[in-house]
């Protein structure tokens, strides 16, 4: 590497030296050599005197002040710096930039063709040399000139004021943004597409103009698109109070994207996985997933364009907050519980992981080399969590109030998370000091509770203990404020009223202190608590439950999340009891009382078939492993899959019956026909592993009217590796092999599959024709599922794995390090594993830490590992 990478640090921060007001931006499109002329309008703000501009990747052609040639500057390596302006000037820069060159797909890149953007978070430097931070705050005009034929959409932020046609067959288009904004969401987009077209008008009576731009052919996959953004705009004025301010909101869909979506102002752009489903080609996950991918860019348009962040440290005040944006609209419109588990499934499993890997940061970061490298679990999903405990803290009322407040305060600006906070405070009149401290900490808090039932004075009394491990960044940990909500339950199941000090109190205890000792009155009977209710907060808790109060929270508690949480735990304490006897030699027990509780969830009809999908999945290995710190791979793997067979052998005449009397013969995607298919093919999930499996399989695969059924029955033959495996396989790749999208879910089975010989069948997949090294879904489906979701081949003792990853990741270095960051993650975990297999993954980050052009986003990442 040339020049060890910088840090940055969120004490040092800064305020701009000089602001930019407007900026005037020209385009002339040409694949490899784009012509970018931006005339800025710059006031100076601060004693200086030069003027240091970022800047990447960059051929710097002129420099003009106030229409007069310029030279008084010096060029660097990361920018420009320009020497005696005036207070008050129009800087005009003009650069050439490749777009066909740049891979890594940040900036101004083509995917399939069309010209494309992205910029967050430091990606407008790629573009020209500016003032790429987001606390400078500008009205963009944007003129684009482009071939007409191959380049009919020319697209920009803000409103189309002007056009035309150019000689040679060219044609322009003036684009002008009246809202000031930050580099990072700028977007320019140009390409022949089909447009779906809608409308929509806000509360206070704007018409506003939708598009979404999808590849030729594909209109017929846009629709639900659509409706998630007309339902997203309707939901944001009902619960937010909050209007779309543009005539016009566009998203367009492309194929090369590092990420899911892009916020850019009233041009969204999305990876295409975000945006085409029809009912052949997407599953009933992806439907959710798009609902929640749009609602989630869209909400950005307050939380995050309108008011946006200082700095880059302060990321989860725009990300925590839409997180929590999204989930509450995806659980308005779907069910509640099940979007809960499956958020704190991301919480318990790869957040959890996160927190305890040598990347662990505070959901506001202190210290960052690369910043694409911290738009991370911690910063989105945690960060969505405490804004989640603020929400349960003041209630919906308060959290409302606190959230006009914000916007009174800080529309326009940009702002912090202690701005948010404060808002939050002053709006409500709740103290939240100590509870800053979840911005600002790192680590994943233990609780652990313990009870005590006293007949005599009829108390019952929970002990609180709370701590934080230290992580590998800051070692000192201090006690949160942790909202604890609990319920108790009397024999019958009734709710018991909680009374402290002679008062009656809410259930949302304030756990403040290492430890606290909460003592009920009026108790006549021993109840059965249950803690931590819907997740109140993001700590991992210890309780010793017994199997009966288990079984009991299974069916008695109020709360579905609390129900399947019960089960979660009746679960968990059974792994661990089996893997140490696999460990000791000995078969895997599951405990007859255990199967029956099971019994009872999928055969009580009470329940909503979607719940009953979820309460009857296991833990995924990967949550598993957070369980521990020494990761047993082969003992945890074999665990789960002996439950996975015993409850099948076990439940089966059960399964069959719920399987045959869910189908549907019609499809569609209301919550209630999305939660019956779930259960049905969790089911077949079950039943591929009894003698059964092979005919109901393919026989699903060949009645399969829709994608979620067909993908069903393939994952079931590829986890329970039934022989119509190949034979599916191979039809659905005949069928789908010219359209990545759709082959991104093949790819993903085989990276997942569960063979001894998957790793020689992924390296041949690589080139199948649909695969592509420089597409980061294809990356992903294959290479990223194998190193995330298939730990017996990855983590195989013979390295086979850890070299093939290594490779990959060396190449990746070189064309795209955004997405080998993200591959990367894995090998983070090393100190996870045995000896053995942490040399050999060392091995792996040694030989890329030696690479000569290691890029900054590796380099943070493995320093970090190998320092541990
Ligand atoms: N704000 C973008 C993420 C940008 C990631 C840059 N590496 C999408 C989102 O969170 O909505
Ligand atoms: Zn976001």
């Amino acid at each position: 590497m040339a020049q060890t990478p910088q840090a940055k640090y969120r004490k040092d921060y800064q305020s701009p030296s000089h602001t930019i007001t407007d900026i005037d931006l020209t385009f002339e499109l040409n694949e490899t050599q784009t012509v970018v002329t931006a005339k800025s309008k710059l006031t100076q703000l601060k004693e200086t005197t030069s003027l240091k501009l970022d800047g990447e990747a960059l051929t710097l052609k002129q420099v003009c002040v106030d229409g007069e040639n310029w030279s008084n500057y010096e060029l660097l390596e990361d920018g420009l710096l320009v020497h005696s302006l005036p207070k008050q000037c129009d800087l005009t820069i003009v650069t050439e930039i490749n777009p066909q060159g740049n891979s890594a797909l940040e900036g101004l890149y083509l995917s399939d063709g069309a010209f494309c953007t992205q910029c967050e978070a430091e990606g407008f430097r790629r573009i020209t040399y500016f003032l790429d931070r987001p606390d400078v705050l500008a009205k963009y005009t944007t003129t684009i000139v482009a071939d007409k034929k191959q380049f009919p959409s020319l697209l920009s932020n803000g409103n189309r004021i002007d056009g035309g046609a150019l000689e040679d067959g060219k044609h322009w288009v003036k684009w002008q943004d009246p809202h000031p904004k930050p580099s990072y969401l700028f977007a320019l987009v140009a390409g022949d597409f089909d447009i779906l077209e809608d409308s929509y008008q806000t509360k206070s009576g704007r018409d506003v103009q939708l598009e979404i731009y999808v590849d030729k052919g594909n209109l017929d996959r846009a629709n639900h698109a659509m409706l998630s953004l007309i339902n997203a705009m309707k939901w944001d004025e009902e619960r937010f109070d909050l209007e779309y301010d543009l005539d016009i909101y566009m998203i367009v869909a492309v194929d090369f994207f590092n990420m899911g979506a892009m916020e850019n102002k009233g041009l969204n752009v999305f990876n295409s996985k975000f945006v085409l489903a029809n009912e052949k080609t997407a599953t009933d996950t992806d439907y959710l997933g798009i609902e929640a991918v749009i609602g989630h860019e869209y909400f950005h348009n307050w939380t995050g364009n309108r008011v946006t962040c200082r700095d880059w440290f302060q990321l989860s005040l725009k990300e925590g907050l839409t997180v929590f944006r999204d989930q509450e609209f995806s659980s308005d419109l779907g069910s509640r519980a099940v979007n809960r588990i499956n958020n704190v499934r991301i919480i318990r499993g790869p957040q959890f992981a996160e927190d305890a890997s040598p990347m662990s940061h505070p959901i506001r970061p202190d210290k960052v080399i690369e910043m694409n490298n911290f738009y991370t679990l911690t910063v989105y999903e945690k960060g969505s969590e405490v804004i989640r405990m603020i929400h349960t803290l003041l209630g919906e009322a308060n959290f409302q109030k606190g959230m006009s407040l914000y916007f009174e305060r800080h529309d326009g600006t940009a702002a912090t998370c202690e701005d948010f906070v404060s808002a939050m405070e002053d709006a409500s009149g709740i103290y939240l000091k100590h509870f800053r401290l979840w911005y600002s900490q790192s680590g994943t808090p233990v609780v652990k509770v313990k009870s005590h039932f006293d007949a005599e004075s009829s108390t019952f009394s929970l002990e609180v203990e709370q701590y934080t491990p230290a992580t590998q960044e800051q070692s000192e940990k201090q006690p949160l404020h942790i909202p604890l909500a609990i319920e108790l339950y009397d024999s019958e199941g009734s709710l018991v009223p909680l009374v402290l000090g002679g008062e009656k109190v809410s259930n949302v205890l304030n756990v403040t202190d290492s430890h606290q000792v909460f003592t009920f009155e009026n108790i006549a009977e021993e109840p059965t608590p249950s803690l931590l209710l819907d997740f109140s907060a993001p700590v991992r808790l210890e309780y010793e439950y017994t199997d009966e109060e288990l079984g009991f929270l299974m069916v008695h508690a109020r709360n579905e999340f609390a129900r399947w949480d019960a089960g979660q735990m009746l679960l968990a304490k059974y792994i661990k009891s089996n893997v140490e006897r696999v460990q000791a030699n000995q078969e895997v027990e599951l405990p007859p009382a255990v199967v029956e509780a099971y019994r009872g969830v999928l055969l009580n009809e009470d329940l909503d078939p979607a719940f009953v999908a979820e309460a009857m999945t296991l833990p995924s290995f990967n949550e598993v492993s957070g369980w521990y710190d020494l990761v047993d791979v082969d003992a945890i793997d074999f665990v789960l899959t002996t439950f996975k067979k015993q409850l099948a052998i076990q439940l089966h005449d059960d399964l069959e019956r719920v399987y045959s009397s869910s189908a549907q013969s019609d499809y569609s995607l209301e919550h209630s026909a999305i939660g019956k298919r779930a259960l049905r093919n969790r089911c077949l999930s079950y039943l591929a592993h009894t003698d059964k499996g092979f005919e109901l399989v393919e026989q699903q695969y060949k009645n399969a009217t829709n994608m979620t059924d067909t993908m069903a029955a393939m994952q079931a033959a590829n986890s329970a590796q039934l022989s119509c495996r190949e034979h599916l396989m191979s039809d659905y790749s005949q069928k789908w092999k010219h359209d990545g999208l759709v082959m991104d879910k093949w790819f993903q089975l085989q990276g997942t599959n569960p063979d001894k010989e998957a790793l020689s069948v992924i390296k041949e997949t690589m080139a199948h024709e649909a695969f592509s090294m420089k597409n980061p879904n294809r990356v992903r489906s294959l290479v990223g599922s194998f190193m995330n979701m298939n730990p017996v081949a990855f983590h195989s003792k013979t390295g086979d794995g850890y070299k093939f990853a290594g490779g990959i990741l060396r190449e990746l270095n070189d064309s795209n390090p955004q997405v080998a960051s993200r591959l990367l993650d894995p090998f983070l975990k090393l100190k996870k594993y045995d000896q053995h297999r942490q040399k050999l993954i060392k091995d792996e980050l040694v030989s890329l830490k030696n690479m000569h052009n290691l890029a900054k986003d590796l380099y943070e990442k493995v320093t970090k590992a190998l320092e541990e």
